[in-house]
This record gives structure tokens, sequence and C-alpha cells, in this order.
């Protein structure tokens, strides 16, 4: 026996009881361990193998066409008192939602193994690390988490005999019967659940096996769960990258951002500036967990062990040390197939191959008019090889943070970037934080939607007190050395409809006056909305970019957001009385220095 943690073991036979596998194989977290169920996974027709010589050991994976993103309205987060999970998430009922699952879940890996994953959040044995262990009948799912996540045996070992762990017990849905040939992509569409069940805390999956669906440690675990457990416990798991920033005097800063999800974080976390001298190192690009040290200091870690980044749009123009961390050792979903075993997808290169395999399996040609890779395929890579994973990205301790930006795709309103007053005008300006949405969830993009801190689908709690613990944060420590809060938007779009911003490695710019800020070393304009680079305060040079768009890129509409303050008191509403007074005095205060601004 692998452990002789009693309750893990109680667990297992459980769930193995329920689920009937036909066998139980418990992840050491080897390569050899890993080259056994690729193999087996390729055997399976599930994974694709890719060029040798282009890709070594990395595979491409197409899932059923009605899986390809996360299910928000599938997503339900339990606690037995609905007020609890709030109005931003889906409830049930933790009993009822047990007892319906339970059924789902009863034969459901028949013909199926069930794989034992203990798996660690945070470097293994880090003060701030935390374990679970997730049971799933999906090979895909075990590829996956050992890049995500750190996996095995050390982990079983660092949570000994009597250790806490999260269970978390995922399933396709797809049991066979005996003889029966089973597809590339088993799943069971019309069934998904994503349950959260905070009290015990523990995770039940069914259904999907994509993504943060599937992989339980990142979006249910290290955010839906785990943002309850900091609640309780004092600190923050947000949605946010991290990044280290040094100036050409080789002055060093951390940056957290929260941008809601395929808004830019993999891009700006291994960004590469494009100013000259300056130097950005990722820490992290999804997740990032905070937590006051005993100096008062906010240090975050990166609990996740890979990326599971957006794939289209990636290239060498936008997103070169993405591109360079890509050269083995990676899977590939819903990306489209080259003739010569490579992986494409929209944007990757300048000219479109001519022809490929579509993440559909159908030929495709450029002619065809469809999107060759799935808008949200992804691929999962270690994040060691990134060559510029900062040099403290695994350390226990975590980073110190100097600077927390909130941004999201706003084409109009929202300047290029400014700053927050303080910390609780900071937090107000997290909680109005909109974005359009993309294909990272299902269900229609482009829709203009609240999604506070870039929490909205992953706080597993009551957002309205969500926004207290923030304003409770600075009071938690003597001698508080809070970040400073800006928003940034890279998204603000012409009357012509192209991009005014650039983006990518031109977000240099705006990180060198957040840089110069928290140093003290750039002026700022008080606007009614918060603190403005003054005009020249963001460093152009080089860039060409046209006066008039520079100049609309750093206004203040004022006009604009007061047309916005009654959708921004809607959302509110929705929160009730949970939204604190403090919140309500900063819409107000926002919205009369916005009348005395307006002509
Ligand atoms: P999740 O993994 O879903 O949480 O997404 P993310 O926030 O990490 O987003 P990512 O960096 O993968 O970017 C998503 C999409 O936005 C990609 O297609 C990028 O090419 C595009 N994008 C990222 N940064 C910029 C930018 O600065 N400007 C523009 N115009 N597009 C960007
Ligand atoms: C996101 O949607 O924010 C992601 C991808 O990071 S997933 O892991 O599917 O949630
Ligand atoms: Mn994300």
């Amino acid at each position: 026996m692998k452990t002789n943690n009693q309750t893990l073991l109680n667990w297992v036979n459980e769930a193995a009881e329920l689920c009937q596998p036909d066998a139980i194989h418990w992840c050491d977290g080897t390569e050899e361990e890993n080259q056994r169920l690729c193999a087996q996974a390729v055997q399976d027709g599930t994974f694709i193998p890719l060029n040798e010589a282009k890709r070594p050991n990395s595979f491409l994976v197409m899932s059923d066409p009605a899986d390809v993103a996360r299910v928000e309205d599938r997503t339900f987060v339990c606690p037995s008192d609905p007020r609890e999970a709030g109005p931003n998430n889906n409830w049930r009922d933790p009993v009822d939602l047990k007892a319906t699952m339970r059924q789902l879940y009863d034969g459901c890996m028949r013909g199926r193994t069930m794989y034992v994953i203990p798996f660690s959040m945070g470097p293994v044995g880090a003060p701030s690390a935390k374990i679970g262990v997730e049971l799933t009948d999906s090979i895909y799912v075990v590829v996956n988490m050992r890049i995500m996540t750190r996996i095995g045996t050390e982990v079983l070992e660092a949570l000994g005999d009597h250790g806490e762990f999260v269970p978390c017990l995922h399933s396709v849905g797809a049991p066979l019967e005996p003889g029966q040939k089973d597809v590339p992509w088993p799943c069971n569409a019309d069934n998904k659940y994503i349950a959260h069940f905070p009290e015990d805390p523990s995770i039940w999956s069914y259904g999907s096996g994509y993504g943060g669906n599937a992989l339980l440690g990142k979006k249910c675990f290290a955010l839906r769960i785990a943002s309850v457990m900091a609640r309780r416990q004092g600190w923050l798991a947000e949605h946010m990258l991290i990044l280290g920033i040094t100036n050409p005097q080789g002055e060093k800063i951390y940056v957290a951002a929260a941008f809601p999800s395929a808004c830019g974080k993999t891009n700006l976390a291994m960004m590469e500036p494009t100013l000259p001298g300056w130097k950005v190192e990722c820490v992290g690009d999804d997740i990032c967990w905070m937590t006051f040290d005993d100096q008062g200091q906010l240090r975050a870690i990166n609990p996740e062990a890979g990326f599971f980044g957006v794939a289209p749009g990636t290239s060498m123009r936008s997103n070169p040390n993405a591109m360079r961390t890509l050269h083995s050792n990676c899977i590939y979903t819903n990306c489209a197939l080259t003739p010569d075993g490579d992986v494409w997808w929209e944007d990757m290169t300048d000219e479109p191959p001519a022809e490929a395999t579509s993440w559909l399996g159908q030929p495709w040609t450029p002619a065809t008019g469809t999107k060759a890779a799935n808008p949200n395929a992804r691929y999962t890579a270690p994040a060691s090889q990134c060559p510029v994973i900062d040099p403290a990205w695994e350390d226990p301790a975590g980073v110190p943070i100097s600077a927390i930006l909130f941004g999201g795709r706003r084409p109009s309103t929202v300047p290029l970037c400014f700053e927050a007053f303080n910390w609780q005008h900071g937090t107000f300006l997290g909680t109005i934080q909109a974005s359009e949405t993309t294909a990272a969830q299902a269900g229609r993009v482009g829709i203009l939607r609240y999604d506070p801190m870039a929490m909205l689908p992953f706080c597993g709690y009551n957002m309205g007190d969500y926004f207290a613990h923030w304003l409770s944060m600075p009071g938690r420590v003597a001698q508080p050395n809070m970040p400073r809060i800006f928003f940034v938007n890279w998204f603000r779009k012409s009357d012509e409809d192209y991009y005014l911003w650039p983006g990518f490695g031109e977000n240099s710019r705006v990180l060198k006056w957040v840089c110069e800020r928290v140093q003290g070393r750039a002026q700022a304009i008080e606007t009614p909305i918060g603190l403005l680079p003054v005009p020249d305060g963001i460093d152009t040079t080089g860039l060409n970019i046209p006066d008039e768009d520079m100049e609309e890129l750093l206004s203040v509409d004022a006009q604009a957001w007061l047309k916005d303050i009654p959708a921004m008191r809607e959302h509110y509403a929705r929160f009730g009385d949970t939204i604190p007074a403090a919140m309500h005095q900063e819409l107000d205060a926002l919205e009369q220095r916005l009348r005395q601004a307006a002509p």
C-alpha cells in the first residue's frame, strides 16, 4: 500500500465501490508511468503523437465538440445555506445534489481504470501549499494534472498518515459495457456537474473531461474551495498572474494582475518587453495565493506547476516566450494537425498551412472558411520550461507583491491605465470590473458583464462577502504594506473597430509607469475615476501611435462613465445588503466627482 492515511484509503475504497472501476491505479508521478499512460492513450485513439523531431514527447487531443470549455451554468457551489453561495453561484442543496450525483456515479467507471492522483497545489511541503487527491477515469486528466500540479509519491509522503487533503472525485461519465468500443473523448455532455461542497470541503465533477471542469486542482480547488479557506484564514486566493519586472537599473518589483479568462494573463505574465533594458519574469499565469508575512507584506505563490494556455493568437510575435516553452513535453487540446505531424492554430504563423486537419478531425484549408483550431484550444506546458520563469517561482515563502492590476476587455470608456487613490478605492474598482465574455466559457462571446476581480465564475462564496474580505485585509496586520492597485485596458477600440493600443510586449510601457508610481517617480493627474498618467507619462519612444489615439487612450469621458453608473448600481443590487457600505459610498463619490466633471 502506498499510504497509511486511513481517511484517504477509506475514501478511495468508497469511491471504488460506488464507481465500480475495473482497476485502481495509484499514480506515482514518475516519467516512466507518464510514458506508459501516454502510450495507452495513443492506443486508445485519444492522443495523437506529434512529430518526434519537431515536438518530442508531445501529443494532440481533439475533444468531443460538446466538451470544449468550462460550463458555468453546470457549476455548482453548495454550502448548506444558499446565502453563503450568493447570487454569483448556482446553488443546490448539498444533500440533494450528492444524492443526484451518487446515482450518476453508480457504476460510472465500469470498463475503465480509476486513477488516484495525489497532488500538491504549491511546492510540496511549503507552508502555504495544500494537498488534494483526484480520483479520475481519464488518462488525459492524469497526464495534464502531472503538468499542471505536483503529483505522486512525494505528495503522499508530505500528506503522511494523518494529513488533510481535499477529495476530488472526477468521472467522464461514460462506462463501457463488456466488448463496447471506446470513443477518443468519452464524456457525458448532457449530464455535466461541476460541484463544490465547501463545508466538507470536497469537489465532485461528472460528465466533462475538459480543462477547469476536470483538472480539479485548478479552478475548483485553487480558486473556489481555496477562496472559502482564504476568507476564513485571512488570506487571498485570486485569479491572477504573477510577474517580476526589472528596470534597466536592476530594480525589481513583483506585480499580480487579475484579468478574466482569455483576457491576457498568460501573455502579460511572460511578455518580452519592447522597452530596452527592461525584463519581465514569470512566477505564474493564472492563480495567485497571497498571504501577509510577519512584516505586513503581502507575499504570493503560484499554486500551479504548468500553464493551461489559450493557443489561438499565440505566436512568436505576440508571445514568444510561450512559443519557446512549447518545444516538448506538452499536451495540445483542440488545435489543428498539420500534415507533418505538428500543431497549428489561428495566428500562430503569418501564413496558415496550405492544409491541415481541423480540431473537428475534418480536412481544412485556408479557403474552408471555418477556424482550424477551436477558439478555446489550449496547450498544457510545464512552467519549468518557460525561458523567463522567475528564479523565485517555487520559493515556498512566495514573492512580495508591490502592485495589483485589474483589467478586462473594454472596447470603450475605460482608459489604458490608471491608479486607485487607495486600497478601498482600488477594491471598489475591482468590484466594478467588467469584461466581454470569451470562448473560455461555454456560451455567447463578446457580452459585457461585471466580473469583479475576474473572480465571478471562481469565487466560492457570496461576492458581497468577498468584497468585505478584500476591505478587511489592511486591518489584519499591525503595519500593513499594501500593494498599490491599478486598472488597465489593452482592448480599447477606435470608432473604426481597431485596437487603439498595440498590446503584448508594448504593455511593458504601462508596466514601466506602474513601477515608477510604486517607486514614487512618476507624476499622476487626479481625475474622477482615479490617478491617470500625465501627458507623456507613458513612454512611447519608438512606438508608432497617432497622438489622437494616445489622447483617447488616456482620456476620461465623464459622460460615458456616468452612463455606466445605473448598471453599476444594478450590479450591486444583485448582492443586496452583503455589499459593504464603503463600496456604496465609493460608488456615490464616483458619481458625484463625475457630475462635477461632466460638462
Ligand atoms: P485564461 O487562461 O483563460 O485565464 O486566459 P488569459 O487571461 O491567460 O489570456 P491569454 O493571455 O491567454 O490571452 C487570451 C487572448 O487574448 C489571446 O488570444 C491573446 O492573443 C489575446 N491578448 C492577450 N494580450 C493581449 C493584448 O495585450 N492585446 C490584444 N489585443 N490581445 C491580447
Ligand atoms: C479560465 O477559463 O480562466 C482558464 C481555463 O484558465 S480553465 O482551466 O478551463 O478554467
Ligand atoms: Mn484562467
